[in-house]
């Protein structure tokens, strides 16, 4: 631990060359907190006597008990490098170096801030919110379980957030003493995981991209092994400055010798590329030889060459180690010899780059503006003297109950006590006052663990605390004081809340309680949801079981204070369309006097999941977007220029596309469609959940000539019952959640998994050993809503020997029609519905599809007049317009002449019939104007009865009586009349 005034604090944190901020990822229980802790215990910087607790960054209760990371913890740390170890610092911005005249001094302390994170998926939110604010990650590897799903999840996350890795391969003990493996078995096993991470690396990122090489390569220092447990490591660097000297040849060479296929030969002395008689692996022969020499002196009991060992590696115990053996001696003398902490400090320093480093290149991903504006250069640049930009990743209860400090980074500028800044939140808009707070920063503070310091400003490339900001954000956001600054990227979290829960008071009279606990509890935490739903429910909606666990222990002890009630788990679904819609729908506006024509599409397989990436995104310029869609997923280049939106939400994965043609006015009520494709696709049909995956095709308009008539009132509802219709008329689906189970366990275990997997409509898809040790891993699916509780079946089912991994995975389609009374949809949706306090049964289609054809006694009444010319039709001023498609006016003149019609003096009303038999209707005086040089009329009886027999009789001879368009044309003909009765 080292002992810290904060005003020394405040000297490092200007030394931003010589600043890491990095986080610590990796699966569940690979020991994170473990190796955290070698590091704290060494370097921890601490503000008065408070060490010598185990899991430092463990803080909370909950964790101690339970031995699993919550929420991600940060602590500072201080180490002095070695002044023959600077050289090995790469990059001019990568240390601070003062010049005095000729002299050169270079700063060997570097200020650490590092990040411990969970491994549990449930908590994935929390790394994100960790990388958000690092530069650099130590990727914990435990070399007896290898590369497992959440490693990769997290790993993923880094590289598409510009963080780069260094890898720590841990749990070497066990390597060594429960599998006893062989030195040859255990190379094997280190350099399949090197393999499988750059595997990872090399899919999601590039070594040429802007990070640099960011392979992880042991031949070159960055990876690191290990027992945190044991507080022992080294890294390659380590053992080739034992042999450099002897050797007499460079420690960067030497290292390159000690990995990979490179042999030694013994009696001759010489390095070589493939094995020969008496040649052995260097890194055999060099790294692993002389440590399975310790463990087997050691743990064998073999006093004498104990002994030797120690004077030879230069090992001086105390006088009460010296009574030590077997395994306590050998903790002892590893971490004596290769204490973790030196090389885990050195290799973070000389590997990860600093924030002047990375804010180079990591700028253009988190600035959403112009990447020349005053912000973006600043952030760019790492410029303390910039205007202030910072970013607040998430939030972290205070000891004052319901209050928070905001957690984050500051990427430009400094952030100061007392300071007016801008606090915008995440659906600031630059320019709009929406989401914006200008307030006074009531206090910065360092957090350090489980303790916090006030400090008097903090610059960039630190992280910080504020205190007085929370009321102002939800979960983030981002702080400045440049007035035309946009955003900071908000997040992309790996998982989704999939699974929910509705709590209540025990008491009535707490409800006020439960509210603004749930309000506490969404800040909390950077993922969950506290959904408060129009039948009176309050809904949480988390990432897993376990996630809602806490979140629901957090809030009954922590946030509300009440007992509370809590429904099941249940899962959230997604409805979508498994065909095209089997008609044009049609909804008419309240007024009637507007129509909107629908067709629902399922998107093609993987365009969801390309939108949920943001591969295809609302934000893409459109044309190059079209490009994709046409290319992936053959869609009309056309069509895919003309997407109105994303939804719900403007960037949920389905679309809205414009496929009309030649409407007038279309650009007028555009806005009101897209707020009825939002409010449709939030709320689907079936039962309010969200729809994904449906393409709704907007095909035609009819709308009132006078603006007032279709204003958002009539249209918007109008849209959403139109794609209603369209998704009831398309076979309509529910989705549901899919995990991705990773199982570990004994041979012996693999029958039992199966049989539970069964029993819960879980399948496998893949089982294999991980090589090198007698431990299997069964990868399979299975659904979320069949996951709850599987983990103590699963306990007690293989006699507690298998450790499951949920991972959230993908949406299936649930077999069985919803609209069927008997399938299992039904059940779900029905359910659903109830629970949301929704009218009973699925929706019919007739609320939301109106019919052109009439009801049929005013139809036959409408024919009779205009047969006879009654006084139905004696009243109206009928105009009608036909066009052809492709007719030029003359033609259309000569048409109306053979019918007997005459040009039109004034209209005041029309209609007009379109080639695909569709209507546009139109009243009042704009209309002559739209559309003067096309128009005719039909003015009256008997003209009127007239021309609707010619009409018929057209219809019938010059088109193709079996194209199904001309009945429909007549009908609708017919129809627009009785409109006007
Ligand atoms: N044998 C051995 N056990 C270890 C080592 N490191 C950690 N462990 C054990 O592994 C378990 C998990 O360690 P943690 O440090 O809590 O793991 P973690 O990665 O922080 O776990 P989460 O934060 O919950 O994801 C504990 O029981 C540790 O004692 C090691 O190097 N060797
Ligand atoms: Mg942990």
């Amino acid at each position: 631990m080292v002992n810290f005034t904060v005003d020394e604090i405040r000297g490092l944190m200007d030394r931003k060359k010589n600043i890491r901020n990095m986080s610590v990822i990796a699966h569940v229980d690979h020991g994170k907190s473990t190796l955290t802790d070698s590091l704290v215990s060494k370097a921890g910087i601490i503000a008065g006597a408070k060490a010598g607790e185990t899991r430092f960054t463990d803080t909370r209760k909950d964790e101690q008990e339970r031995c699993i990371t919550i929420k991600s913890t940060a602590i500072s740390l201080f180490f002095e490098l070695d002044h023959r170890d600077v050289d090995f610092i790469k990059g001019e911005n990568q240390l601070e170096v003062q010049k005095t005249g000729a002299e050169e001094k270079k700063y060997n302390g570097f200020l650490i801030n590092l990040i411990d994170s969970p491994g549990h998926v449930d908590f994935s939110s929390e790394v994100t919110a960790a990388l958000r604010v690092t530069d650099g990650a130590l990727v914990v590897v435990d070399c007896v379980s290898g590369v497992c799903v959440q490693t990769e999840t997290v790993l993923r996350q880094a590289i598409a957030e510009r963080i780069k890795p260094v890898l720590f391969m841990n749990k070497m003990d066990r390597a060594l003493l429960e599998l006893q493996l062989g030195q040859e078995e255990l190379f094997q096993t280190f350099q399949r995981i090197v393999e499988n991470i750059n595997v990872i690396i090399a899919t999601y990122g590039d070594d040429d991209g802007p990070m640099g090489p960011i392979m992880v390569d042991p031949s070159v220092g960055n990876v690191g092994f290990g027992s945190g447990l044991h507080g022992w490591a080294f890294t390659l660097k380590q053992f080739a400055e034992i042999y450099a000297e002897k050797f007499g040849v460079k420690v960067e060479k030497l290292m390159r010798n000690l990995w990979g296929d490179r042999f030694f030969n013994l009696k001759t002395k010489k390095w070589s590329s493939s094995q020969e008689d008496g040649s052995k692996r260097g890194f055999c022969q060099f790294v692993l030889d002389p440590i399975f020499k310790v463990f087997d002196a050691v743990m064998n009991i073999k006093k004498d060459e104990t002994a030797k060992l120690l004077e030879k590696l230069n090992i001086k115990l105390s006088n009460d180690e010296k009574d030590l053996e077997g395994k306590p001696l050998m903790k002892v003398m590893m971490r004596k010899w290769l204490p973790a902490g030196d090389t885990m400090l050195q290799m973070i320093c000389i590997h990860l780059p600093s924030p002047v480093t990375a804010q180079k290149y990591r700028m253009e991903m988190l600035y959403e503006g112009p990447h020349d504006d005053e912000a973006a250069v600043a952030i760019k640049n790492c410029d303390p003297n910039g205007p202030l930009m910072m970013y607040v990743s998430k939030m972290v209860p205070t000891s004052d109950k319901g209050r928070f400090y905001a957690f984050g980074r500051v990427f430009s500028g400094k952030v100061a006590t007392g300071m007016k800044a801008r606090i915008q939140g995440p659906n600031y808009v630059p320019g709009k006052k929406d989401d914006l707070y200008e307030k006074t920063i009531q206090r910065t503070i360092l957090m350090m663990g489980r303790y916090i310091e006030p400090i008097e400003d903090i610059p960039s490339g630190n992280i910080a605390g504020l205190v007085g900001v929370d009321q102002y954000l939800v979960k983030g956001g981002t702080i400045t004081t440049f007035k035309d600054a946009h955003n900071m990227r908000v997040m992309k979290f790996s998982v989704s809340p999939v699974v929910r829960v509705a709590v209540e008071p025990k008491n009535a009279g707490d409800l006020p309680k439960l509210v603004e606990g749930l309000k506490r509890l969404a800040k909390s935490d950077p993922m969950v949801q506290c959904i408060f739903e129009e039948s009176g429910e309050h809904i949480i909606a988390g990432a897993g079981e376990l996630h809602l666990e806490i979140c629901l222990k957090d809030l009954e002890e922590d946030h509300a204070c009440i007992p509370l009630k809590k429904s099941d788990p249940v899962v959230s679904y997604r409805e979508t369309v498994s065909e095209e819609s089997n008609q044009v729908c049609l909804s008419k506006s309240p007024n009637k006097h507007n129509r909107l024509f629908c067709k629902a599409v399922p998107m093609p397989d993987g365009l969801a999941e390309d939108i949920d990436k943001g591969d295809v995104n609302p934000r893409d310029e459109f044309k190059a977007r079209a490009k994709v869609l046409a290319e992936r997923y053959e869609y009309d280049p056309t069509e895919a220029r003309k997407i109105w939106c994303f939804g719900p939400d403007g960037t949920g994965p389905n679309l809205l596309v414009d496929v009309t043609k030649g409407v007038q006015y279309l650009n007028e009520i555009k806005d009101s469609v897209v707020a009825g494709f939002q409010w449709a696709t939030k709320e689907g049909v079936l039962c309010d959940e969200n729809m994904r995956g449906i393409r709704f095709n907007l095909h035609d308009v009819t709308l009132h000539a006078d603006a007032i008539h279709r204003g958002g009132g009539q249209i918007i509802p109008t849209a959403r019952r139109v794609m209603y219709a369209s998704a009831l008329t398309a076979q309509p689906r529910l989705l549901e959640p899919v995990y991705l189970v990773e199982i570990q366990c004994p041979e012996a275990a693999v029958g039992g998994i199966y049989g539970v997997l069964n029993r819960r409509r879980g399948h496998v898809f893949e089982e294999a050993q991980v090589a090198g040790t007698p431990m299997f891993v069964v990868k399979a699916y299975l659904p979320v809503n069949e996951s709850f509780g599987f983990t103590a079946d699963l306990r007690s089912n293989t006699g507690g020997q298998a450790f499951p991994q949920c991972v959230f995975d993908h949406w299936q389609i649930l077999p069985g029609d919803p609209m069927d009374g008997t399938s299992k949809p039904f059940q779900v949706v029905t359910d659903t519905r109830k629970r949301k306090g929704l009218k009973e049964g699925v929706p019919t289609l007739d609320n939301y599809l109106d019919k052109i054809a009439m009801n049929p006694d005013k139809l036959a009444k409408l024919q009779e007049a205009v047969r006879t010319g009654g006084p139905g039709t004696q009243r109206r001023k009928k105009k009608i317009v036909r066009r052809d498609p492709g007719a030029d006016d003359q033609k259309v003149k000569t048409t109306l002449k053979k019918l007997g019609c005459a040009p039109v003096g004034a209209i005041d009303e029309v209609n007009m019939i379109k080639d695909d038999g569709s209507i546009l209707h139109f009243t009042g005086p704009k209309v002559q104007a739209a559309v003067a040089a096309n128009t005719f009329s039909v003015a009256g009886s008997p003209q009127c009865k007239q021309s609707l027999i010619h009409l018929k009789k057209l219809a019938s001879q010059e088109e193709d009586p079996s194209d199904s368009e001309v009945p429909e044309l007549v009908e609708n003909f017919e129809e627009c009349i009785n409109d006007e009765a």
